[in-house]
């Protein structure tokens, strides 16, 4: 029988030696392997799917769309390519942007460098050789230099455990695997678990399908409407025609996208103006309602203004009364979960076939083979829609065998939480960099905008390490120990922490409870890493082959 070609790829690299191996083909993975191209230096990408777009090549679910811009998120390493695509949507949907993902991947020649349908399954230092060994499901046992881990921070899907999950008889969906050909719900009555981002956008589409649809509801979410819509010509051009300008604020804001920012905070200004500018920024849509007071993630009275407002907007929006308080958020501040951007999802609760049910204090109590058992009470359904959400930013590197010097394992390390320095590096794992790892602002962030910063930075450090007969870049204990404390008084002078959310861990049974990415901001962070190269990789130790030490880590 012909092999095929990942087969034939799989066989053939066997035992091959590279300079750089890559974990993952989405934005991270792909920008990666362009630079280090530009390096000369010959690399390998994996990755578990078929194709380019990691995110969004998993995500299909209905009504899966990026929270951020078009116009802002996307590479800005090529300013052709930037010139030359077209965004149809002002927020994009998600085969918008996989088609996007698949055209760089073509106009970079990038595939002839990767191997698809292949899952790394261990990466081990080799202490002697200053080499990682990596091993995949596919038999490939390679060795490489340097092992980049572009692996997602929401890229581990998770069901939880439920008693009797195999007992169901019916379809069962989770949104971060959705099939490739989709799913017709037509006539059937559907249960849909969570209600976090993805449940908020799948919701609307699937309802409009489905005969009936029960929805699980444990912790209500803020949203606010996309008010997505066709891209507009001027605004396009707008952005395009001066897009230097643009990346280049972008790169120095907090978030990594140009908002329009405020400079007073909620409890400064009267109530009727605070009113007319929550108004105004709920009626121009997304994540830029958090933005309308300069205080809202940092003052308590200023966030609970901001979170009243959307909660009279429920009620306003959903007609049953009931309903709507379950479907207003009260216990958390607004934003501390990361906060959703809809289309119709309330309105969605105004249906005759949408019921909403409350398992707060009552949880799913089990599977059955017909649907599930919760509050004593038993549902039937023909399918049922995991919106659950990830073991996020931590969850896909444990689940990797990785072992540093020593047959140091980067899980039992991270038992109590991560440890990174920058979150791109820990110590004990010479030569390995994770692109928007934990402690980094990733999540928190256009995530472009932070793949880029990282990519950029680890490839002028490679190219140090290179240029300078570097054999080992690792970051010090002090360094990377005083990173962890910075991280987290950064995150507690905020209100973040007071959400049981997947930033701190909490939805993963067992997490350790700390808070996961850096909320410092993305262009305070990149001047620090900017600073840290500047001063020759301070907190990094770099060795020489002979052992030697190239700069002497502070
Ligand atoms: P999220 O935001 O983690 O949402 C998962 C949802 O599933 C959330 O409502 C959870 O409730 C709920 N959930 C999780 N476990 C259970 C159990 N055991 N029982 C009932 N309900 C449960 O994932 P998404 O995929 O929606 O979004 C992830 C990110 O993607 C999003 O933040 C954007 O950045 C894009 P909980 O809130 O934990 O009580």
């Amino acid at each position: 029988m012909p092999m095929d070609a990942s087969a034939q790829d799989s066989a053939k690299n066997t035992r091959a030696a590279f300079d750089v191996v890559i974990v993952g083909a989405g934005f991270g993975g792909m920008y990666m392997l362009h630079r280090m191209r530009q390096l000369g230096l010959s690399t390998r990408v994996y990755d578990t799917a078929t194709g380019v777009g990691g995110t969004w090549y998993w995500n299909r679910y209905p009504g899966a769309r990026c929270d951020i811009e078009s116009m802002q998120y996307s590479y800005s390493f090529s300013p052709e390519l930037e010139q030359e695509w077209r965004w149809p949507e002002t927020f994009s949907a998600q085969p918008d942007i996989l088609r996007y993902a698949n055209h760089v991947a073509d106009r970079f020649d990038l595939r002839r460098d990767m191997q698809f349908e292949t899952t790394v399954e261990s990466a081990h230092f080799d202490d002697a050789a200053g080499r990682w060994t990596v091993k995949t499901n596919r038999g490939d046992l390679v060795s490489a230099r340097w092992l980049i881990m572009a692996t997602g921070c929401l890229s581990t899907a998770r069901v939880p455990d439920f008693k009797g999950l195999e007992s169901y008889t019916g379809k069962t969906y989770h949104t971060g695997y959705w099939p490739h050909e989709g799913v017709d719900f037509t006539g059937m009555r559907v249960g849909l678990i969570g209600t976090g981002s993805s449940a908020i956008q799948a919701l609307p589409v699937i309802a409009e399908q489905a005969a009936h649809i029960t929805v699980f509801q444990r912790t209500p979410n803020y949203s606010i409407p996309s008010r997505n819509r066709p891209m507009d010509d001027a605004y396009e051009q707008h952005w395009k025609s001066s897009y230097r300008e643009h990346r280049a604020k972008a790169r120095m804001t907090r978030n990594g996208v140009i908002t329009p920012l405020s400079d007073k905070g909620a409890v400064e200004v009267d109530e009727a103006t605070r009113r007319e500018v929550f108004e105004a920024r709920w009626k121009s849509g997304g994540t830029t309602f958090m933005a309308a007071f300069n205080d809202l993630i940092v003052n308590a009275d200023s966030n609970e203004t901001a979170a009243e407002f959307v909660r009279q907007k429920i009620r306003q929006i959903v007609k049953d009364p009931a309903t709507a308080e379950l479907l207003a958020a009260k216990d958390y501040p607004i934003g501390t979960k990361r906060i959703c951007v809809d289309t119709d999802y309330f309105e969605t609760f105004n249906r005759p076939n949408v019921k909403l049910v409350d398992i707060r204090n009552a949880p799913v109590e089990e599977l059955t083979p017909k649907g599930l058992k919760q509050g004593g009470k038993d549902y039937e359904f023909d399918a049922i829609v995991f919106a659950t959400g990830f073991d996020a930013m931590t969850g896909t590197l444990e689940r990797i065998d990785i072992r540093g010097r020593d047959a140091l394992a980067l899980k039992d390390e991270w038992k109590d939480g991560p440890r990174t320095y920058l979150g791109m590096m820990s110590a004990g794992f010479p030569n390995m960099f994770m692109i928007t790892g934990p402690q980094s602002p990733s999540v928190l962030s256009n995530m472009i905008v932070s793949i880029e910063q990282h990519v950029d930075w680890m490839t002028d450090c490679i190219a140090h390490a290179e240029r300078n007969g570097v054999a080992t870049v690792e970051p010090t204990r002090e360094a990377q120990d005083a990173w962890n404390v910075h991280n987290t008084e950064t995150a507690y002078k905020t209100l973040y922490p007071k959400a049981a959310s997947w930033y701190m861990g909490a939805n993963i049974p067992g997490k350790p409870r700390v808070f996961l990415p850096y909320i410092g901001g993305v262009g305070v962070y990149r001047a620090k890493c900017d600073e840290i190269a500047a001063n020759g990789y301070e907190g990094f130790t770099m060795r020489r082959a002979d052992a030697g030490k190239l700069a002497a880590a502070k």
